[in-house]
């Protein structure tokens, strides 16, 4: 398939499935498993605190760390995204607002907006005040590594040098690391990222020449790999910054992403990961990473994958100057970082909007703005680029989200450009993939490279796409 054939395909694609494909018939159901209240088991949750009952617009409902599961029979008429008061089953001493999530085998998980706002009951006290919740991952410390595992597994939690270098080795030749580990891995990294702001402001380090800047990766693990060999691990002497789209589509995504969350476990500073459209449940669904974590291990794993994802930030600005997001360009010409940095993303996208906007867009040729071929986010001129950096006193805008022949392509005069790093994208398209090095000068250099070999493992493999790809 050529380059162009490609490109009308895609838009062939786009437009079929855009904005949101067709849901697909649910997954099979997993058993909950009694010592972990990640699973959606109203009655098998263990840890300090007993489970409370609760009861949203009169349904029944437990509540599981900062999460509450419910019976997705009664609650099944909430959509995603909606909002809902939750209140104490016995008297509404305490309520908070929540938003539905994920309706997931017979349960739905309901975030809490806000803290729990607990109230003295109406009557004498029948006991001692509640206590604080606990760790909301303590028990994952508690979890057995299988004694017939040979690979490296993280003992004290730590993620360090040794760790890292065994695990890539082990995830390199298609071994899985233990459960235990990958779920260590995740939770530091959701704590991380909580930490981060919705727009990262980063400085190149004094021991680092550059940060390298790249764009999507999409499940292609071997093709990460080649990137460290050629470019080096990050560190704090070489920080890098990867602009969203980590998984889907190549069938090594969780390889990808774990690898990128314990480097970041190591080290926060020395990696900085934006979130992509593809790093959502719905896109996550049909184009594979659902699929190959549900089929590498279970759903308890692809929540937390989840939980994470909507904690990555929206963007970066480089040295004040070089902002950096999945997409492009919000709709209005009056947007400005602080609007961004004060947007709660600790959720899937809305289909319109500034959040929606920065993960979907794509640059056009021509002024103005126009629907984008997608369905979802714009298609935005070189004029709506140069007035956002004006209005935000920036330099450049570095995007990625669309395959490019060289693997980058410098666009908008120079005021945008957008970088890929999947190279040969899905086994077809023969293109190649590229980085940016943005040293202290803040003019970008390129290195491009081409796809190297990967195991015998198709793109879309685990994907409720695979049969029309
Ligand atoms: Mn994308």
């Amino acid at each position: 398939m050529s380059f162009k054939e490609f490109q009308q395909r895609r838009q062939l694609e786009a437009a079929a499935s855009s904005p949101v494909p067709a849901p697909a018939p649910p997954p099979a159901p997993t058993a909950p498993a009694p010592t972990e209240p990640m699973d959606d088991a109203p009655t098998e949750s263990s840890g300090a605190a007993a489970p409370t009952t609760w009861r949203v617009k009169g349904k029944r409902g437990v509540l599981v760390r900062e999460a509450v599961s419910l019976d997705s029979a009664l609650v099944g008429e909430l959509p995603h995204g909606a909002l809902v008061e939750l209140f104490d089953e016995a008297s509404a001493v305490v309520s908070a607002r929540l938003r539905i999530v994920a309706p997931v085998d017979g349960w739905v998980t309901a975030r809490l907006l806000e803290p729990v706002a607990r109230q003295q009951p109406v009557g004498p006290s029948t006991g001692p005040p509640p206590a604080p919740p606990p760790d909301a991952y303590a028990w994952v410390a508690n979890l057995e590594v299988p004694a017939a595992y040979e690979g490296p597994a993280l003992g004290g939690g730590a993620v360090d040098g040794a760790f890292i270098d065994a695990a890539l080795i082990h995830l390199r030749s298609q071994k899985l690391l233990d459960r235990r580990s990958v779920l260590l891995i995740l939770a530091q990294t959701r704590q991380l990222l909580a930490a981060e702001s919705t727009v990262v402001d980063l400085a190149i380090p004094a021991a680092a020449p550059h940060y390298t800047v790249c764009g999507d990766v999409h499940g292609q693990f071997y093709d990460l790999l080649n990137i460290f060999e050629m470019n080096g691990l990050p560190s704090a002497a070489n920080p890098y910054v990867f602009n969203g789209d980590m998984v889907d589509r190549g069938s090594f995504s969780f390889e990808v992403a774990i690898s990128l969350f314990m480097l970041k476990a190591r080290d926060s500073s020395a990696v900085h990961l934006n979130r992509g459209n593809h790093e959502t449940r719905t896109m996550a669904k049909f184009y594979g990473f659902e699929g190959e974590i549900l089929h590498k291990y279970d759903r308890a794993v692809l929540d937390l994958f989840h939980e994470c994802f909507c904690l990555l930030p929206l963007g970066c600005v480089i040295e004040r100057r070089v902002i950096v997001v999945h997409g492009g360009c919000p709709s209005t010409d009056d947007v400005t970082l602080d609007d961004i940095r004060a947007i709660d993303r600790d959720d899937e996208p809305p289909e319109i909007g500034v959040f929606c906007d920065l993960l979907w867009s794509d640059p056009q040729p021509l002024d103005g703005r126009t629907p984008s071929r997608r369905g979802v986010g714009l298609s935005f001129g070189p004029d709506v680029t140069r007035a956002f950096l004006a209005k935000n006193d920036l330099g450049l805008l570095i995007r990625s989200h669309e395959v490019r022949e060289n693997g980058y392509e410098v666009e908008h005069g120079g005021a945008l450009i957008t970088i890929f790093s999947a190279p040969n994208y899905c086994d077809a398209v023969g293109n190649k993939g590229a980085l940016i090095h943005l040293g202290r000068d803040l003019a970008p250099k390129f290195t491009t490279f081409e796809a190297v070999p990967h195991p015998p493992v198709r793109p879309m493999a685990y994907s409720a796409f695979a049969q029309f790809t």
